[in-house]
């Protein structure tokens, strides 16, 4: 009503006002609109085409279904500044790089870009306004906070596929992002040691369809090399780096990148990773001259794993040239950005060390640490009003390139105007983005499927948040006394209820087939915990009418679901990492379990049975005074109990060491381990406790990177690996696994 009254007081007094109906994401930094609006044509006389960017002229045409110009239709005039046909409105096109000016009138259109790029996102602003086939009466001006926005495919684990990656280019376009950095680390090519081997033919022809299709979409396609573990310092590598670059020239590339993270050895030194970058700059980019400034990762990509002291970060800032970008992913490896300060931390800290803006490799929602769980929730944590302090925010998105996208739109609407960024927003638009016809549905699927659960890096988001008060109320209530409130076990029960409904919905959904596929483990998970929710409340309730039978039938479908469940976790997404199919996991699973714990309990007592409350739990326990060690998850597959591995370097402390504690004593079979380097047993002591408290040394053979001891059935109830000397020492972890006798 209040809006109606406004518009038309705008539309008799000529006023505007801000947006109202106007709803583009990224959001505009400046909207003016009116209540009018005007239909579409149908025909149209377009002018400024023999200048304007012929991608954002192309996009253009197809969006007004116009292929040539009609000199009786309405007039629509798009360029960039400088064109002949945009000239009189130069003075409202804003001067900052991408920016562009709308004007929507009945008229004329314009679309009047400051560059290119520019024009192009006029037009795309121009898609997002078109309703019901009209367009509203308005100007807008427009322009990215920060300079480079997007994505780097950047993770561990199965590169998207070439289908994945044009479908991705496209939604960069749609949502203004301008970055596609390529780095999959599991890409032979990218890494060492077949960073200096060409592609093979069809993957070099997939990567020149990929750079045409960015350049389509107004997105830089950025190339990464990864050659930092077994680089040499001389000519002859810098030869064979210059040699892929120029073949990547070949197909195409104009932009860029040079990782060094995760690595160990001679690669990590700071002075020689500046002179090789800037030897490339030198040699390569300035020569080429349509090539733009190039990107490094360094080695210490985080403060957590910096060593000020150690000088390597201060000697990029000295010696890189000015141009090049260098990256950073924060804090820690996995962190959200805010302002800080040089003392101690945050944008600031690093930018006065590396001299220059750092260019935000942002590790979210990137799951290669934690690759049981989808991470769909919002985009959040980072600071709204440090655009400044940046050159560019990329995030790091998982290997499910379809499920990424919630993140990625998130992103894309952050970097582009952050001060006015509404987490929340974006969010639920991602969603109708990404799957308009069961975005409900799949708003309901992420809110239970967005926290990690506990994982080496520490890193946590928000999850059920709606549930999160009614099903502490409820425990609180059931633990202490045995009693809830029926309207908090209500909602429970249509909780659950909803997780069955929208599981069965997605799963059937074939709008995004490719989606879907991504998420089936996760929604026959999330169904089978929906139906656990609901037979939980109902054991409650049997309990509580003192149906002691009734319980029993309930206390049967429970077990037999939870054994279900692990089956799934044992049989779907089983990669050697962290394998298996985990799903609302914060708030939900806690609840469940605890609730049925006590329901059994309570009936146990009752009735002196013995029925077993045992949900699936971690019997074991690692303890580590090695900070990379300590959050490592521990995994237990059959006779076997294993550390997950990790991606990156782990820095082992002089003294330090690792114990793995099981729940009781069983005969040892082997003890297998690989660290991923040849010299181990230089450092490295192995021992076995029976009781926990005394420790008896073990020999072990290793065979390259491999260790093996072998157990003789010996009792054992604990295991310690130690440094026994005084140096650090940097390994991977590969391998850590005890095999007992069951
Ligand atoms: C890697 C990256 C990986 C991410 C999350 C950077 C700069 N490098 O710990 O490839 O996807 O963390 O596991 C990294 O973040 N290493």
């Amino acid at each position: 009503m209040k809006k109606t009254f406004l518009a038309t007081l705008c539309l008799m007094t000529g006023m505007t006002i801000h947006a109202q109906n106007i709803d583009v994401q990224p959001k505009p930094q400046q909207v003016q609109e009116t209540a009018e609006t005007i239909a579409l044509a149908g025909s149209y006389q377009l002018n400024g085409t023999d200048e304007a960017n012929p991608y954002a002229l192309k996009k253009l045409k197809q969006l007004l279904n116009a292929e040539s110009s009609d000199p009786k239709g309405l007039k629509v005039i798009i360029g960039e500044r400088g064109d002949k046909a945009i000239r009189k409105y130069t003075k409202f096109i804003p001067k900052q790089d991408e920016g562009y000016f709308i004007r929507i009138s009945p008229k004329e259109i314009v679309l009047a870009g400051n560059d290119e790029q520019g024009t192009f996102y006029a037009v795309q602003t121009l898609k997002q306004l078109i309703k019901d086939n009209q367009l509203p009466v308005a100007e807008i001006t427009d322009y990215p906070e920060v300079r480079f926005r997007g994505v780097v495919e950047g993770f561990y684990g199965a590169p998207w596929s070439h289908e994945a990656r044009l479908r991705q280019l496209k939604f960069y376009g749609d949502n203004k992002m301008n970055t596609y950095i390529y780095g999959p680390k599991d890409d032979p090519y990218h890494s060492s040691p077949n960073w200096r081997l060409p592609y093979p033919e069809r993957e070099a022809k997939q990567l020149k369809e990929l750079v045409q299709v960015a350049k389509e979409n107004a997105v830089n396609f950025v190339w990464a090399i990864h050659p930092g573990q077994d680089i040499k310092w001389n000519q002859k590598d810098r030869d064979n780096l210059l040699d892929k670059f120029n073949k990547m020239y070949d197909l195409g590339v104009r932009s860029f990148a040079v990782f060094f993270d995760d690595i160990s050895g001679e690669g990590t030194k700071a002075d020689k990773q500046a002179e090789l970058l800037n030897y490339i700059d030198e040699q390569f980019v300035k020569v080429k001259k349509d090539v733009t400034p190039l990107i490094m990762c360094p080695t210490e990509y985080n403060k957590s794993w910096s060593n000020v002291k150690g000088g390597y970060l201060t000697t990029l800032g000295t010696k890189l040239n000015p141009s090049i970008h260098i990256m950073w992913t924060g804090d820690r490896v996995i962190a959200d950005m805010y302002e800080g300060d040089t003392e101690k931390g945050g944008m600031k800290w690093i930018n006065n060390l590396i001299q220059r803006p750092a260019y935000v490799w942002w590790n979210f929602p990137v799951s290669d640490y934690v690759r049981d769980h989808l991470l769909m929730g919002p985009v959040y944590g980072n600071d709204l009003h440090i655009a400044n302090l940046m050159s560019g925010f990329v995030t790091n998105p998982m290997e499910h390139a379809e499920s990424s996208l919630l993140a990625i739109y998130g992103v894309a609407s952050y970097a582009w105007n952050p001060d006015e960024y509404d987490s929340d927003k974006a969010w639920k638009d991602a969603m109708k983005a990404v799957l308009p016809s069961a975005s409900k549905e799949l708003e309901i699927f992420a809110t239970h499927n967005s926290d990690l659960g506990a994982n080496g890096h520490g890193y946590r988001r928000e999850e059920s948040v709606a549930l999160k008060p009614i099903a502490e109320r409820f425990l609180n209530e059931y633990l202490s006394k045995g009693t809830y409130q029926m309207a908090d076990f209500l909602s429970l029960l249509n909780t659950f209820t909803q997780m069955v409904e929208v599981a069965d919905i997605l799963m059937t959904n074939t709008e995004n087939p490719a989606l879907i596929a991504e998420m089936k483990p996760w929604l026959i998970q999330h169904k089978l915990m929906g139906e656990l929710g609901e037979e939980v409340l109902a054991l409650t309730n049997a309990y509580e009418q003192g149906k002691a039978e009734g319980f029993l039938r309930k206390y049967k479908h429970i077990k037999a679901l939870q054994q279900q469940m692990f089956d799934v976790d044992q049989t779907y997404n089983q990669n050697p990492y962290q394998p298996g199919v985990k799903t609302a996991g914060l708030v939900i699973k806690p609840l469940i379990d605890k609730t049925f714990a006590k329901a059994v309990a309570l009936y146990n007592e009752k009735y002196n049975a013995q029925l077993d409350a045992k949900t699936d739990y971690m019997p074991h326990t690692l303890t580590s005074d090695v900070n990379q060690l300590k959050h490592l998850p521990l995994r237990q597959k059959t006779n076997r109990v294993l550390v997950s591995p990790a991606n990156e370097v782990i820095k082992w402390q002089g003294k330090g060491s690792m114990t793995i504690e099981l729940d009781k004593v069983y005969p040892l079979m082997t003890i297998d381990i690989d660290f991923g380097k040849p010299e181990v047993a230089t450092w490295g002591v192995l021992e076995i406790s029976t009781n926990g408290k005394d420790w008896q040394k073990v020999d072990f053979q290793q065979n390259k990177n491999r260790i093996r001891a072998n157990g003789d059935k010996t009792p054992i109830k604990a295991v310690r690996f130690s440094n026994s000397q005084d140096k650090e020492q940097e390994i991977y972890m590969r391998n850590f696994t005890i095999t007992v006798e069951k």
